[in-house]
């Protein structure tokens, strides 16, 4: 930790590195009273203060939407790049290779990833980079007034735009085909869960993706359509309650505001057979951390992808919004474990490191004449 942390003055409560709760919040929100996204971004603030994450060791990426600017009004101390338009996926490859130290933190939105984003969304599933990737959804883009997104539902009626007729993309199954390896799907009413899920993410090593139903309550927030405060508060069906526990014992102690239960450490379970309804099951992660999860709907294993690909697809027939962790794989490896790199960041390697010995300069040199 670096000397100039503030120091916290009497009354003000710390976590184990340091900081208060203001040390993790942004700037003042300029998002309408109200919308999903501000409730997000209070969730990433609470998760990184009770995890004792260090601000500058996140990196935070984002593209263009109303969503792409929370990041503004979350983690002041914690470098960002707002990229183009659906082109964040390329910016955070590129940046999270060059220092293999830092784990990267991604708010898109719907438009931004399921529309213009489309392509680059899949490549940074497929590479497993170690990232957590939130789209914020609301099936419109919000910061343009309200157009349909590629997530819109099919025959959704909205005042100045008609009716759409195109059916969703569905973020989870995407990610699902493009072989990440940790896929929520949440509703930002639910913060409790949020917030779990998010502590489970940020531990996963590869890509996070979490699809959060988040309203926008000035162009799509009509009780009839998926996206609203009323349809989620209705119709949400839990398929478990999740509760995170981090390696690190100094998590659990004073942290202010932890929900987290004590639940006593168990052996690693491998979740091959079916789940009943009410059971506990533990998925352990790299780290050390684990997960777990009290299951409510009868039979749900999240580590087969046969199971994460029936949900989606009964949730989708049914209209209903299923939240919980659909899929994780916590053994394959992340992008800069594949790709061989060595153990200093690239970022960090000095020109010595870098310049060839004047015998391999030779050597290169006699193989190209
Ligand atoms: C190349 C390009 N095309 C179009 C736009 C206009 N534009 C800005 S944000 C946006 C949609 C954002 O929607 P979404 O990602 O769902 O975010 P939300 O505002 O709903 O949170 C569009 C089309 C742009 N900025 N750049
Ligand atoms: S327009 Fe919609 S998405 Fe944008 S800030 Fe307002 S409520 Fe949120
Ligand atoms: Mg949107």
């Amino acid at each position: 930790m670096s000397d100039s942390l503030p120091m916290a003055g009497a009354n003000v409560q710390v976590n184990a590195a340091g900081l208060s709760k203001a040390d993790y919040r942004g700037a003042p929100s300029t998002l309408c009273v109200g919308c999903g996204h501000n409730s997000i971004a209070n969730q990433i603030v609470s998760v990184c203060y009770e995890m004792n994450i260090v601000p500058e060791n996140i990196l935070k990426f984002s593209g263009i939407g109303c969503s792409s600017k929370s990041p503004t009004y979350f983690l002041n101390r914690t470098f960002g790049f707002n990229g183009l338009h659906g082109r964040m996926p390329s910016v955070a490859t590129g940046a999270l290779f060059g220092d293999r130290s830092m784990r990267g933190l991604g708010v898109s939105g719907d438009g931004d990833s399921a529309s213009i984003g489309m392509g680059q969304f899949k490549h940074v599933m497929r590479r497993n980079v170690n990232m957590v990737y939130i789209v914020e959804n609301n099936g419109v883009y919000g910061l343009t007034k309200g157009q349909f997104s590629a997530t819109a539902d099919k025959g959704l009626e909205l005042k100045k735009q008609g009716t759409n007729m195109y059916l969703p993309v569905d973020i989870c199954m995407e990610a699902l085909a493009s072989r990440a390896t940790f896929i929520a799907r949440l509703f930002a009413g639910n913060a409790k869960q949020v917030k779990e899920v998010l502590k489970a993410a940020m531990a996963h090593r590869g890509i996070a993706v979490i699809d959060i139903i988040s309203p926008c309550v000035t162009f799509n927030n009509q009780e009839n359509t998926y996206y609203s405060y009323d349809f989620g508060k209705a119709n949400e069906e839990m398929m478990h309650e999740v509760s995170f526990q981090q390696a690190d014992p100094s998590f659990h102690q004073g942290s202010e505001g932890s929900s987290i239960s004590y639940i006593p450490p168990k052996p690693e379970i491998m979740l091959e057979a079916d789940m009943i309804e009410g059971e506990i099951r533990e998925v352990k992660l790299h780290d050390g951390s684990s997960i777990q999860l009290k299951n409510l709907e009868k039979g749900y294993n999240p580590t087969n992808r046969m199971e994460a690909m029936r949900v989606l697809e009964e949730a989708q027939e049914n209209n209903w919004l299923l939240t919980g962790i659909i899929y994780i794989d916590p053994s394959k490896p992340a992008l800069t474990e594949l790709s061989n790199l060595v153990d200093t960041p690239l970022n960090r390697l000095t020109e010595k490191d870098l310049r060839p010995a004047p015998e391999t300069m030779a050597k290169i040199n006699s193989l190209m004449f």
